[in-house]
């Protein structure tokens, strides 16, 4: 068994943390429970935040031009304990499709495929992914080396097929996107069987939430939608790869702008560049200083070339990484320099994903106790008026007592008319709600694509397809625009009867938080521009193939599109139940303080001998609710202290 590395062993760390983490999370949720203090939002909000901890996921893509290395990089970085080979890597073409390598434990150990004939349909990969007979599954035999290599070797399948059929996929035109397979006489071309593949594996690493994305070639990037506008734009890491014989090529820079060099310099923090093969500028009969140079010289050159410091390009060999580990050679592990890189890994990637997940996690906590806290007050204020009121009536005569329970009589009335104004509310706010979340709304969302779909069929020129895209992505924005309008109206209602409950009745004075559109209307403009930027090349780069391609593109947008609705409505439905709730609490626990008043007023009308006895139980429920206010705070620091705990990694990891 290989010792763990470093990068393996603070992706574990963090995985532990974020499962301690749920745990204290569960702990304060069961606390709840037990003391009657949760209710269904509370549960609800618990319930995803565990499952965003459950499923949180760090996504590493690899980049390069065909046979730079991405995969034998993957094979040596994380499964070289593996004792072999996992992906296939070979001269040439291999990867024939994009490769997600992931854990999902609700599936048995697989690799699915999805076949490429797909690519004549109107759906997305992401699409696909919703339907298990759309894919090709091939169980993963994990006790034989043999048949998992073989079952993996899946993703370098070709076919024959007719040009002409190849162009209806979007793959094959004048400028030779598949040039490197032969053409026979007959006008047919070889191409991938598979438009995308999901290897389902049981590794550590991927246990823990790691997914790697494996890539094929330049032209097979630019012809997957899902890859440029869904894939790579949303991996945590981007670590493009390139040769240490040939530098940086032509194609190399074409990959790199087309698809990496981005818009955006906070994305570029998150790549990475790598020189692959140095082992091709080993040389025996040099001394080591001038071949050390010469890497240098080559890191420094790249770095330039692609716009990057050279402190994010890393000089490597991944054959020799991976040989060196399978044999546990440590003076070959060191001078193939990928421990280096794996360092430079764990030490950005992990820490900067573990303080947004604490820092989320921090403020949801919070703002679930604040909730609970409001509430916990709202009791001891009750228990020290009726205090005061109980205290107040110690030797006065029954008169008293009576004018007492008149007054209180009076302010439940008061209140319970007050209450047909807050149902008249409940009546506007449903139907405010309504009409928010219809601009949000996936039937609106389904016809805008559907009149999209047709404008671009009727005209599938660059103005027309243009048109009918600046059409579909203003429409949306007026939607939102709508959907912002109406959640502040919400807003501004909430407001005033939160304050006119406060000022009437005594209630908590509780601002109800604001709803942003902005992050939904950023991530439209953020798939516009990539819209915009892959169409322009994909317009010049394909002339024959280009509806297919259109087509398709608009389809993965749409599809992205969507999804940002979905996390829209999620987050719109929480945020209308966090706005009435705690009005709905808030009547409900003052409606009853009002009837416990009352019912402990006439206790004592009714015996005077009660009023002690009274005083005793009140003070004793005050004492309570102190206790629990504590209780509270604690298993809020509980949670804190995991936050902030420092990872337990094995000495040799830290060292
Ligand atoms: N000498 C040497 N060869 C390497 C190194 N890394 C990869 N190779 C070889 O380069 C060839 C291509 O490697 P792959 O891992 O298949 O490259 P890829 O980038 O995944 O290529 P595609 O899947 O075709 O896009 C294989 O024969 C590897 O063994 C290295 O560090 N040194
Ligand atoms: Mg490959």
């Amino acid at each position: 068994m290989v010792r763990p590395r470093d990068l393996a062993a603070r992706f574990e760390a963090y995985g532990d943390w974020r499962r301690r983490l749920s745990a204290g999370v569960s702990a304060l949720h069961e606390w709840l429970a037990e003391q009657d203090l949760a209710d269904a939002q509370i549960d609800l909000k618990v319930q995803r935040l565990l499952e965003r901890l459950h499923q949180d996921k760090l996504v590493v893509a690899f980049v390069a031009e065909f046979s730079r290395g991405k995969s034998e990089l993957i094979n040596a970085i994380f499964f070289a304990d593996f004792g072999q080979r996992l992906l296939p890597s070979a001269a040439g073409r291999t990867t024939m499709c994009p490769t997600e390598l992931l854990y999902d434990a609700t599936r048995p150990a697989s690799i699915r495929l999805l076949p490429i004939e797909t690519r004549l349909r109107d759906a997305s990969v992401s699409e696909f992914k919703n339907y298990a007979d759309e894919w090709v599954t091939i169980p993963l035999d994990l006790s034989s080396a043999e048949k998992m290599s073989e079952a993996l070797g899946r993703v370098s399948q070709l076919k024959r097929v007719p040009v002409a059929l190849a162009r209806k996929y979007g793959l094959s035109d004048d400028q030779d996107i598949f040039a490197a397979v032969d053409t026979d006489g007959e006008g047919a071309v070889d191409i991938p069987c598979w438009r995308h593949a999901v290897i389902n594996f049981p590794h550590p690493l991927l246990q823990q939430g790691l997914v790697i994305l494996d890539t094929p070639g330049l032209n097979a990037i630019g012809t997957e939608p899902e890859l440029t506008l869904n894939l790579l734009p949303n991996a945590h890491a981007v670590l493009f790869i390139l040769a240490a014989d040939a530098g940086v090529t032509k194609t190399d820079l074409e990959v790199w702008n087309r698809h990496l060099a981005g818009e955006d310099p906070s994305q570029k923090a998150g790549r990475i560049a790598i020189l692959n093969k140095i082992d091709g500028l080993w040389d025996e009969l040099k001394p080591e200083h001038e071949v050390v140079a010469e890497i240098d010289r080559q890191v420094a050159t790249s770095a330039s070339l692609l716009g990057l410091p050279p402190a994010q390009v890393y000089a490597v060999s991944a054959q020799k990484a991976l040989l060196a580990k399978v044999n546990g050679d440590d003076a070959l592990l060191a001078k193939s320099r990928l421990p280096v890189l794996e360092d430079a890994l764990a030490g950005k990637l992990i820490p900067a994903k573990r303080d947004i997940v604490g820092a989320a996690t921090h403020s949801e906590v919070r703002a679930l106790a604040a909730g609970v806290r409001s509430i916990l007050e709202a009791r001891a204020a009750g228990i020290a008026e009726q205090l005061a009121e109980m205290r107040a009536l110690r030797g006065k005569n029954q008169d008293v007592v009576e004018h007492m329970m008149d007054r209180i009589r009076e302010e439940k009335d008061l209140f319970e008319r007050g209450l047909q104004r807050y149902t008249a509310l409940r009546t506007v706010f449903a139907e405010q709600t309504n009409r928010l979340l219809d601009y949000i709304g996936l039937d609106a969302l389904r016809t805008n694509a559907t009149r999209t779909r047709r404008q671009i069929e009727d005209s599938p020129f660059t103005r027309g397809v243009r048109g009918a895209m600046n059409d579909f992505f203003a429409s949306i924005r007026a939607d939102l625009a709508e959907a912002a309008r109406q959640s502040s109206e919400i807003h501004d209602m909430m407001r005033a009867m939160y304050a006119q409950f406060a000022k009437e009745h005594g209630l908590d004075h509780f601002a109800p938080p604001p709803f942003s559109m902005l992050k939904y209307q950023k991530e439209i403009d953020r798939l516009e521009r990539a819209y915009n930027q892959h169409f322009n090349t994909l317009w010049n780069m394909v002339s024959k193939a280009k509806f297919a391609l259109m087509k398709r593109f608009f389809e993965t947008v749409a599809s992205r599109v969507k999804h940002v609705y979905d996390i829209a409505n999620r987050d719109a439905e929480s945020w209308l139940k966090a706005v009435m709730a705690p009005l709905e609490t808030q009547v409900k626990e003052h409606h009853l303080q009002l009837r416990r008043r009352l019912e402990s007023v006439k206790r004592i009308h009714r015996a005077s001998g009660e009023l002690e006895e009274r005083v005793a139980e009140l003070e004793q429920s005050d004492e309570a609710l102190v206790a629990q206010m504590r209780a509270l705070e604690a298993e809020v620091a509980a949670i804190d202290a995991i936050i902030e705990q420092n990872d337990a990694l094995p000495i040799a990891a830290n060292a």
